[in-house]
C-alpha cells in the first residue's frame, strides 16, 4: 500500500537508535529530548491508527511537564479529551521499541489486532508546551501523522490540547475547540460565578501567579484580558528570563516546601508546572512561615463549597473525592468524619483518579501534587439545570442551583487543569468571602516525608489495595506494620515508581521526627527485603523539616 511506502520513507528520516528500549509509563514516553525523535514520528502514526479506530480526534501532546528543560515527552488523548486507553499504551510501547526493519511489521500487527479500516479518515491535534526541543519534536509528530490528518496547536498547556480533543469530538457541545473559545468558556464562567461576591475588595482579588517558566505563563497572559479585571494576576517567571522549571514551578515549590525564586510570597500566590496540568498554592506567615496548599486540601475547599450548595439545594447528588495513598490522612478524616464525604484510594497517576471520579455523579479527584479536577455525570448536569430553571423554587435553594450551574463550565472536565483550577479555586475563596489562612486552617497536615531508596529491581514490590499494601516481597508488609504501630498517629507504605528507577517510600505521624525516622526505618526495610543497591540509607539527621526528598508527588 502507498500509506505503507510512506510510511517507509518518512521513518528513515527518523530512525530509532538500535537497541534503546523506552516504556509508556504513567504519563506516557518521557525522557532526554536527543532521544525521542523516533517515539515522536511513532506516536504520530500510531495517533492516526488510533483515530481511524475511534473515527474521533486523537490528541499528542508534547510535554516534560515537571522535568527539566533538557528533558521532553509525549502522551496521547483519547476522543472524549481523557488520556489514552491501556490497551493502547501496551501498543504504544510495541511500536516505539520495534527495530528499524521491524517498525511495518509492528504496525500491521496492530492493524490487525484492531481491525482497523486504513481507508477511513483520520484526524489529530498536536500540541506541544515551551522546550525548545519540543519545535522539532512536534514535527517529527507531525510527520507521522498524515499530512492531511493533522491539526498543529502549536503552544499549547497540556489539558488545553485534552480541551480541544474533546470539544471537537462533542461537535462544539463541550465548547469550541479554539483557544479563543477556551477563554471565553473560561472567563465568562469565572465571571458569572464571581458576581456572587459582589462586596469582594480589588485586595482579595489579587493573585501572584508562578508560571515555571513555561506555557501556562504565556497562556495566563493571554486569558487576562477575557477575565475583565475580575481577578489581578501578578505573573512571575513568565518565562521571558528564567529557565524551564527551574528553581520555580509546582513541583519545586511542593518538593522543597518553599517559594519559587523570584517571588515575593506573603500574599495568596499559586504556582503551575511545566505543562500547567498541576497546581498548588502557598503562601508566608507574618513570622516568616511558608505554608503549602496542595492538592489535598484544594480537594477540601472544592468539595466543601460544592457539599454545602449540594445541600442547600436539596439536590440528592452522590459526591466523592478520590485520592491517592499519598493523601494526607488529615485531609481524609477531616473529609469522611467532619464533612461526611464518601472519600475514595486509587492508585497513583491520573487515569487511575479519573476514572474512579466518573463512577460518581460529583466526582473531586486530586493527588497531593495538584493534578485534578470535578467530574459531573450528564445527569448530574441536567438535575442542576433543570432546578436551576424552576420558577417555582424558593430563595436559598435557586441561589445554590444557580451558582452550582455556574460552577460546571469553569471546569475542565476533560483532565487537571492549573488555570480553570485556579479560576475556580479563586471563585470559591471570593464567593466564601474566605482568606488562604483561613483556607489553610479547615485542617493541619500531619508531619510527613517521603524518600526513595534504590534497589535492583524495584519490580519485586508488587502492591495492593491502592498502593497501600506491599504484597510481595515476602515480610515486608509485615516489617512495616510493626514499625508503623510504634508510633503515634502513623502510617506508611511503599510503591515502585512509574517515572524513576526507585522505591518510594512515604510516611506520616504525629510529629516530624517521628515521620522522618519512620520513613528511615521503612527504607531500611525496603533495603534489606527488596535488594537494596548501594549504601544503606542514613538517618535523616541532616536534611531540613519539611524538604520531601526527591518527591514527585
Ligand atoms: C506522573 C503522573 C502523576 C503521578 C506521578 C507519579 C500524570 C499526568 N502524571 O507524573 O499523576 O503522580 O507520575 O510518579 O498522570 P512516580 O510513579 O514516579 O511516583
Ligand atoms: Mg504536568
Amino acid at each position: 500500500m502507498v500509506q505503507f511506502q510512506e510510511v517507509t520513507k518518512q521513518s528513515a528520516l527518523h530512525p530509532k537508535p538500535a537497541g534503546l528500549v523506552l516504556q509508556y509509563g504513567t504519563a506516557g514516553f518521557r525522557t532526554n529530548a536527543k532521544l525521542l525523535d523516533h517515539i515522536m514520528f511513532r506516536m504520530g502514526l500510531l495517533a492516526t491508527l488510533r483515530s481511524k479506530k475511534t473515527k474521533a480526534t486523537i490528541g499528542v501532546m508534547v510535554t516534560a511537564s515537571h522535568n527539566p528543560e533538557e528533558d521532553n515527552g509525549v502522551k496521547l488523548v483519547d476522543p472524549m479529551g481523557e488520556m489514552v486507553t491501556p490497551t493502547w499504551e501496551v501498543y504504544a510501547t510495541q511500536l516505539a521499541n520495534a527495530e528499524q526493519d521491524d517498525l511495518l511489521a509492528s504496525l500491521k500487527d496492530i492493524i490487525e489486532k484492531e481491525s482497523i479500516n486504513m481507508s477511513q479518515e483520520a484526524n489529530v491535534f498536536v500540541g506541544k508546551d515551551t522546550r525548545s526541543s519540543s519545535v522539532s519534536l512536534s514535527k517529527a509528530v507531525l510527520d507521522g501523522v498524515s499530512a492531511l490528518a493533522g491539526h498543529n496547536y502549536g503552544l499549547v498547556t497540556t489539558p488545553q490540547l485534552h480541551y480541544m480533543v474533546c470539544c471537537q469530538n462533542t461537535q462544539g457541545e463541550y465548547g469550541e475547540a479554539t483557544m479563543k473559545g477556551y477563554y471565553t468558556k473560561l472567563s465568562q464562567a469565572f465571571i458569572q460565578l464571581t458576581k456572587n461576591a459582589s462586596n469582594c475588595t480589588d485586595d482579595q482579588k489579587h493573585l501572584s501567579v508562578d508560571g515555571a517558566n513555561g506555557i501556562g505563563a504565556l497562556k495566563v497572559r493571554e486569558m487576562e484580558s477575557h477575565l475583565k479585571k475580575e481577578l489581578h494576576i501578578s505573573l512571575f517567571n513568565d518565562g521571558s528570563t528564567g529557565k524551564l522549571n527551574h528553581q520555580c514551578g509546582a513541583d519545586f515549590v511542593k518538593v522543597q516546601q518553599k517559594p519559587p525564586t523570584g517571588m515575593n510570597s506573603g500574599e495568596r500566590c499559586c504556582s503551575f508546572d511545566g505543562d500547567a496540568d498541576r497546581i498548588v498554592y502557598y503562601y508566608t506567615d507574618s513570622e516568616g512561615r511558608f505554608h503549602l496548599l496542595d492538592g489535598d486540601k484544594v480537594a477540601t475547599l472544592i468539595s466543601t463549597f460544592l457539599k454545602e450548595l449540594l445541600t442547600q439545594a436539596g439536590l440528592d447528588l452522590e459526591m466523592a473525592v478520590v485520592q491517592t495513598a499519598y493523601a494526607n490522612g488529615s485531609s481524609t478524616n477531616y473529609l469522611e468524619d467532619t464533612m461526611k464525604v464518601t472519600v475514595r484510594c486509587t492508585k497513583t497517576g491520573v487515569k487511575h483518579l479519573h476514572h474512579a471520579a466518573q463512577e460518581f455523579d460529583i466526582g473531586v479527584y486530586f493527588e497531593a501534587n495538584g493534578h485534578g479536577t470535578v467530574l459531573f455525570s450528564k445527569a448530574a448536569e441536567e438535575k442542576i439545570q433543570r432546578l436551576a430553571e424552576d420558577s417555582s423554587v424558593a430563595n436559598e435553594r435557586k441561589r445554590a442551583a444557580l451558582l452550582l450551574r455556574s460552577t460546571i463550565p469553569v471546569i475542565n472536565q476533560t483532565v487537571g487543569d492549573a488555570i480553570s483550577d485556579m479560576l475556580l479555586i479563586e471563585a470559591i475563596l471570593a464567593i466564601k468571602g474566605m482568606t488562604i489562612q483561613q483556607w489553610d486552617a479547615i485542617y493541619s497536615d500531619l508531619p510527613n516525608r517521603q524518600l526513595k531508596v534504590k534497589v535492583a529491581d524495584r519490580r519485586v514490590i508488587d502492591t495492593a489495595d491502592a498502593e497501600r499494601r506491599a504484597v510481595s516481597p515476602k515480610g515486608l508488609q509485615e516489617a512495616i506494620d510493626s514499625l508503623v504501630r510504634k508510633y503515634r498517629e502513623a502510617r506508611s507504605f511503599v510503591r515502585p515508581s512509574g517515572t524513576e528507577d526507585v522505591v518510594r517510600v512515604y510516611a506520616e505521624a504525629e510529629t516530624q521526627e517521628s515521620a522522618d525516622s519512620l520513613a528511615h526505618e521503612v527504607s531500611l526495610a525496603v533495603y534489606r527485603l527488596a535488594g537494596g543497591v548501594g549504601g544503606e540509607p542514613e538517618p535523616l539527621t541532616n536534611v531540613p523539616t519539611n524538604i520531601h526528598q526527591g518527591c514527585v508527588n
